[in-house]
């Protein structure tokens, strides 16, 4: 049983909680968070850790979102228009996957957990990157990802997609949870969707998808025309939508789904979305790839849950959280500068945790796991209202962090 006190200890629930000169007493679980005295008077057998002046505690950061498999790119995918950047994924996706050995999975998780990242949603395209999330000291909830519009060889995909969840149950344990994505609406022919659907039903895995992306996404669901065409033309002379969007929301309305992206959906979509699951931000792949703003005031309206994902090394130069956390906050003109920055905070907590389904990873309350982090910021903080700002503003490791209460760093 150990005990950590700071200046300040960000709890993360929802009313944005800060307790002044906290503690916290954990072994795997919280044992209790509060006052630094009361809760040292109240654990006399707990080892107390005081961290230094200026220390912050708070939950383990999640990332909802992120592509290890394409850990290796760095300048050969084409940036500034999505349609350009999928044709060079399309061309590059085998030679980025067969470089991307264990040292780059290594490294893209190393940074993550160095920047407070304990646990977050990997999108698995083949498979690759099994063995490194299982491995890693993190929570991790692995999306096996299937996708193809050609249903003449449906088989064949279902197939292979089957054998990966199957590898990927194996290793099924309280750090590592298999679940599915359906990779969008221009990739993925119906009869494949429902099947990986149905599945997720059954089984009752998390669902992911990427859903309105890019004006190229948008125009080719609404009309069949725009960037798409001429991209699809390559896999079918004839190519042709095989959703309005809304159907094909509709057909994720009995699983649990992180949407992804969503920067270009109407109001209704958002809605939608809204009731069925969650949305990740992904700011700095949205504008490599020249893709909208997220509106957040639409989002935040229509009662969307939002989290934050990095995406992958694929449409990213960092997978460090906090990099991702200050790009949001110097994009989004449109929200106060304070309060978003406490909105960031939740997104990549306690939103994360609903996002990703894991329960015990809302808030630092009693009870909860011990996924916590430590950060030490530069100075004193002259209005408490701003430690959320001078979070974002001043980090870029963690002091130290804690997985089920275990040290990692
Ligand atoms: O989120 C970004 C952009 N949108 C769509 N797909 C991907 C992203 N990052 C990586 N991808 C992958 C996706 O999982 O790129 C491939 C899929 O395997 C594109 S479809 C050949
Ligand atoms: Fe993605």
């Amino acid at each position: 049983m150990k005990i950590l006190t700071a200046d300040y200890i960000l709890v993360c629930d929802e009313d944005f909680s800060i307790i002044k000169d906290g503690a916290i007493c954990f072994d795997e679980k919280i044992i209790e968070i509060g006052k630094e005295d009361e809760v040292i008077k109240n654990n006399p057998y707990a080892v107390v850790k005081h961290l230094s002046k200026n220390s912050v505690i708070m939950p383990g950061l999640i990332n909802t979102h992120v592509h290890l498999e394409f850990s290796t790119n760095k300048t050969d995918l084409i940036y500034g228009d999505f349609t350009k950047w999928l044709e060079s994924v399309i061309k590059n996706r085998d030679i980025l996957k067969n470089k991307c050995n264990e040292y780059f999975y290594e490294t893209a998780i190393e940074q993550m957990l160095q920047s407070g990242v304990t646990a977050f949603g990997a999108i698995s395209s083949f498979g690759g990157d099994l063995e490194a999330c299982v491995d890693s000291p993190q929570k991790v909830i692995y999306f096996n990802e299937i996708l193809g519009s050609n249903p003449d060889v449906k088989n064949d995909i279902i197939k292979d997609f089957n054998n990966r969840i199957e590898k990927s149950i194996q290793f099924s344990s309280d750090l590592f949870t298999p679940a599915i994505s359906v990779h969008s609406a221009y990739s993925t022919h119906p009869e494949i969707a429902k099947y990986a659907i149905d599945m997720s039903k059954k089984n009752q895995m998390l669902m992911s998808t990427h859903f309105m992306e890019s004006m190229a996404e948008r125009e080719w669901l609404d009309s069949g025309k725009g960037d798409f065409y001429a991209l699809l033309k390559n896999f079918n002379p004839n190519p042709k939508p095989m959703y309005s969007a809304m159907e094909y929301l509709e057909m994720f309305e009995e699983v649990k789904t992180l949407f992804v992206h969503g920067v270009l959906a109407t109001k209704k979509e958002l809605e939608m979305i809204g009731q069925i699951g969650t949305l990740a931000h992904c700011f700095v792949s949205n504008r490599i790839l020249n893709n909208p703003l997220l509106d957040l005031n639409l989002v935040k309206s229509k009662n969307v849950i939002y989290s934050i994902g990095t995406d992958g090394l694929s449409s990213n130069n960092s997978l460090n959280i906090w990099d991702e956390l200050r790009a949001g906050l110097f994009a989004h003109f449109e929200k106060d500068v304070i309060s978003l920055a406490k909105d960031l905070i939740i997104a990549v907590t306690r939103n994360g945790a609903i996002s990703l389904g894991m329960k015990n990873n809302l808030c630092l309350k009693k009870n909860q796991s011990a996924d916590i982090v430590t950060v030490l910021l530069p100075d004193e903080v002259s209005d408490k209202e701003q430690l959320a700002l001078e979070l974002i503003l001043h980090t870029k490791k963690i002091k130290s962090g804690y997985i089920n209460g275990e040290r990692y760093i």
